[in-house]
């Protein structure tokens, strides 16, 4: 088996999972290397006054976790710039809060270009090299421009968005030529592999063949979808480990006679926190019978809280649920419990299991996998019910949810009222279905149908790449 390069902004090694690691891809990644010898390389998250392109190695099961600390000004322009204020708004359908700036652009080439000098002494003939999301579109070419020739993949956890919104980009064709450096480009959903397509043929005059290869630009790659999941077994083992279930018995004791409602996401506008605490509100409005009957749960890390669009949403969401506490809390009981630290990973496995509901209402997210960590630790034999967001890829996969457009403040209140009266044969039924999806399409099937995709592009003989979504 060859070696396994992956490339990502942060790397989290696997003995510092948990607590400090929050995020899909971090949570996705540090399971799916578990199993894999191989490199783990990107930026350490500190600062340097000069950049020297030294690497800090470290080796942990056999995976070694290489990093390289960056300037200020790459954080500046690079990360906080054009990765989290131009690509990560835009490819979320949020054209309104999408920041233009040429020297983030410029900063973001430099990066790249860095990240690429630096790992390219350690790529030997036979590795595969796997770079991850948006931060690092432009790195496959400046590897290329290196010499590298082995196959190089690239995955995609955010949405590509439509035609209409990446062409707001300046130098959008210059992003989208970057990709066809790689072997093999891989999107969460076929909607997101759809759009792609859709830019190739419409704005670059590019085709797209029967087999999964795409040719523009002069050049050609393969693209397919490959829905992200979650290391099943490995939650499965954390629901019932003692921290679990210290925390389920300590959630179960603070909400006798009442029902839960839990929401889990990082601190981000993309989650859609302030229209599902509007949705929540209305519940409590419409359905007065349920008022003290329910507690909703919001655990929401802060995140990225050096750009100012954090800074925002976070006091809107302080006064939100401010507000709909003192509108309905009562002596003994308030409605929400609205948390912005961090919980290890055992513990919100217990969180979960204790929940009757998982409300999961992003307005726009790549896959999502909270709701599949939801479906993971639940009981089988009094499970909750899952409400996931129309706009989450998961919802390609997940239909067995109650399925929700989460603009609407009345869907939501129906779908909890909905959940909440749901009886046990229905939601059993209900998420056998979807925890049988979760454990085949766990995050190993993905990492082995991406990387056996990336290896057949050494010998390509045409064959089509990739799965489409079993829907
Ligand atoms: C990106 C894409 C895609 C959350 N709070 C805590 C905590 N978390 C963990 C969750 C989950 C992860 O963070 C969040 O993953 P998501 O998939 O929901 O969202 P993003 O972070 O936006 O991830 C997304 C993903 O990449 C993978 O491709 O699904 O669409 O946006 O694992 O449990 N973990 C701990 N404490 C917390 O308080 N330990």
């Amino acid at each position: 088996m060859s070696r396994l390069i992956v490339v990502s902004n942060r790397v989290s090694p696997p003995a510092e999972e948990g607590a400090a690691s929050v995020g899909g891809l971090a949570m996705a990644l540090a399971a799916g290397l578990r199993q894999y010898k191989g490199v783990w390389f990107g930026w350490s998250g500190r600062t340097t006054e000069h950049f020297d392109g030294a690497l800090a190695t470290t080796e942990t099961d056999g995976v070694t976790i290489a990093t390289v600390d960056l300037e200020e000004i790459d954080v500046q322009e690079y990360y906080n710039g054009y990765a989290n204020k131009t690509l990560w708004p835009l490819f979320h359908y949020r054209i309104d809060l999408t920041a233009y700036d040429r020297s983030f652009g410029e900063g973001y080439d430099r990066v790249n270009r860095r990240f690429a000098e630096t790992i390219r002494p350690l790529i030997e003939p036979d590795d595969i090299v796997w770079i991850h999301d948006y931060h690092l579109i432009p790195m496959g070419r400046e590897l290329r421009r290196l010499g590298v020739k082995n196959p190089i993949g690239f995955f995609l956890h955010i949405p590509w968005p439509a035609r209409q919104l990446v062409t707001t980009l300046p130098r959008h064709r210059q992003l989208v030529e970057a990709l066809f450096a790689y072997d093999l480009v891989g999107f969460q959903t076929t909607e997101w592999l759809d759009a792609f397509k859709d830019y190739v043929v419409h704005e670059v005059e590019g085709r797209v063949g029967e087999d999964g290869r795409i040719e523009a630009f002069g050049a050609s790659t393969r693209a397919a979808a490959f829905p992200i999941g979650i290391d099943a077994k490995e939650f499965a083992t954390a629901v019932h480990s003692p921290a679990a279930m210290r925390m389920y018995d300590r959630m179960a004791a603070n909400t006798v006679f009442r029902s839960m409602i839990v929401g889990v996401d990082r601190l981000d506008y993309s989650k859609g926190l302030e229209e599902r605490l509007l949705g929540y509100e209305r519940f409590l409005q419409d359905y007065p019978e349920y008022r003290r009957e329910v507690f909703m749960l919001q655990i929401a890390p802060l995140s990225r809280d050096d750009v100012d669009t954090y800074q925002d949403l976070r006091a809107r969401l302080d006064a939100l649920s401010g507000r709909i506490n003192g509108a309905y809390a009562d002596a003994d009981w308030s409605p929400i419990g609205y948390v912005n630290r961090n919980y290890r990973r055992d513990e919100l496995a217990g969180i979960y299991r204790a929940a009757r509901v998982g409300l999961v209402t992003p307005l726009r997210d790549g896959m999502n996998l909270v709701a599949k960590e939801y479906v993971a630790a639940q009981n089988p034999d009094d499970p909750g019910v899952l409400i996931l967001s129309r706009f989450a890829g998961a919802a390609l996969q997940m239909k067995d949810a109650l399925i929700v457009n989460p603009f609407s403040p009345e869907e939501v209140a129906e779908a909890l009222k909905r959940a909440l009266s749901m009886d046990r044969e229905e939601r059993i039924r209900r998420w056998r279905a979807l925890y049988n999806g979760v454990v085949r399409e766990d995050v190993n099937a993905w990492r082995d149908s991406f990387v056996a995709a990336l290896e057949a592009t050494r010998t390509d003989g045409g064959q089509p790449v990739g799965r489409s979504l079993r829907t």
